[in-house]
């Protein structure tokens, strides 16, 4: 049986796991992890396309003034100083250009910026499908996820502090009724005792293949294909929670809770790191999130409301592929 259990384990991690991390030497974004993320790389590129014709667009003009009107070819330069048909062409051109970035670049703010409301995404979904709009469909679960909307919001809260990240599941609740909380601390400090310490701490050997200045001791841990809703606060100073493969950045200021949301579909580990300068150690306050299938995520929760932090954090060092999700779940 022991060998059973191992073999199957074997087969449940033999697809390594997904890390979002930035690459010496790499130009461009880190793959994009999120819906929201996607439509800001798109229109990105948009931006990148539009830029380099304008850009391409003045040098030649400027080449051609330089030429055709330099002192050599030109010896008598005519005196007059308004034309006003380029000058209402100068203005309105870029004008138009301007509407037209703003008209592309709202929508995505809008999607990122308000909290969606799942009960509308469930309904409209299946309005669509009910009046055999397929195509329809097709286009609004793009940007919509009804399955993952039926299940409702995993509530997060994300806290800042000099210098860690304090995680609130306001709805895991453990028997006493307390919801579970910890703090996330970066276990690379810049200092040449953080290896000793940690091996100390933890009992574990890996410090060295651990991301430097991304790698924490207890992970934000949350469920593959599920709305997460987010609040951030702060307890000291203004801190920010980024992961650029989100395009997640929302500050944590103190005395204020800001909302957001992101959905991550790809089970894998995500590192960003605080982007508020925040005092001495803002180097130090990394964020790393396991994003993991349902059922193993229901058992790092477990683990948890049981207070078993170490045991929780290793339950999620390594991650189980969604295939494989229903097989971890019994045999665990
Ligand atoms: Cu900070």
């Amino acid at each position: 049986m022991r060998h059973l259990i191992a073999a199957l384990s074997a087969m449940l991690f033999a697809s390594p796991a997904f890390a979002a991390l930035p690459e010496d030497g790499a130009i461009n974004f880190q793959p994009a992890a999120t819906r929201i993320a996607e439509r800001i790389h798109e229109f990105h590129f948009v931006l990148l396309w539009i830029i380099t014709l304008i850009t391409a667009l003045v040098t030649v003009l400027l080449v051609w003034v330089m030429v055709r009107y330099s002192s050599a070819a030109n010896k008598t330069p005519r005196k007059f100083s308004h034309n006003t048909t380029v000058e209402v062409i100068w203005t309105v051109v870029p004008a138009l250009i301007l509407v037209g970035i703003a008209s592309l670049s709202f929508p995505n703010l809008y999607y990122q910026g308000v909290t969606p409301n799942l009960g509308q995404i469930a309904a409209t979904s299946k309005a669509l499908l009910a009046e055999g709009k397929t195509a329809e469909h097709l286009e609004y679960t793009k940007n919509h996820f009804p399955d993952a909307a039926e299940k409702g919001f995993v509530n997060i809260k994300m806290q800042g502090n000099q210098w860690n990240w304090t995680y609130t599941y306001m709805d895991i609740k453990d028997d006493s009724d307390t919801a579970i909380e910890f703090v996330s601390n970066g276990i690379h400090k810049g200092r040449p005792s953080d290896k000793a310490n940690y091996e100390a701490a933890t009992g574990r050997t890996d410090f060295d293949s651990q991301p430097t200045n991304y790698a924490v001791d207890y992970p934000m841990v949350i469920p593959a294909g599920r709305y997460i809703r987010y609040y951030t606060a702060a307890a000291d100073v203004i801190h920010s929670w980024t992961v650029p493969s989100f395009s997640v950045k929302t500050d944590a200021i103190p005395g204020r809770l800001n909302e957001g949301w992101f959905l991550v579909e790809q089970p894998g580990v995500y590192y960003g790191q605080c982007s508020e300068l925040c005092g001495i150690d803002h180097a130090f306050m990394p964020i790393e999130v396991r994003v993991v299938p349902q059922g193993q995520f229901d058992r790092w929760a477990e683990l948890m409301k049981a207070g078993d932090f170490d045991a929780a954090a290793a339950s999620v060092r390594q991650i189980a592929s969604i295939e494989s999700e229903t097989k971890f779940a019994s045999t665990n």
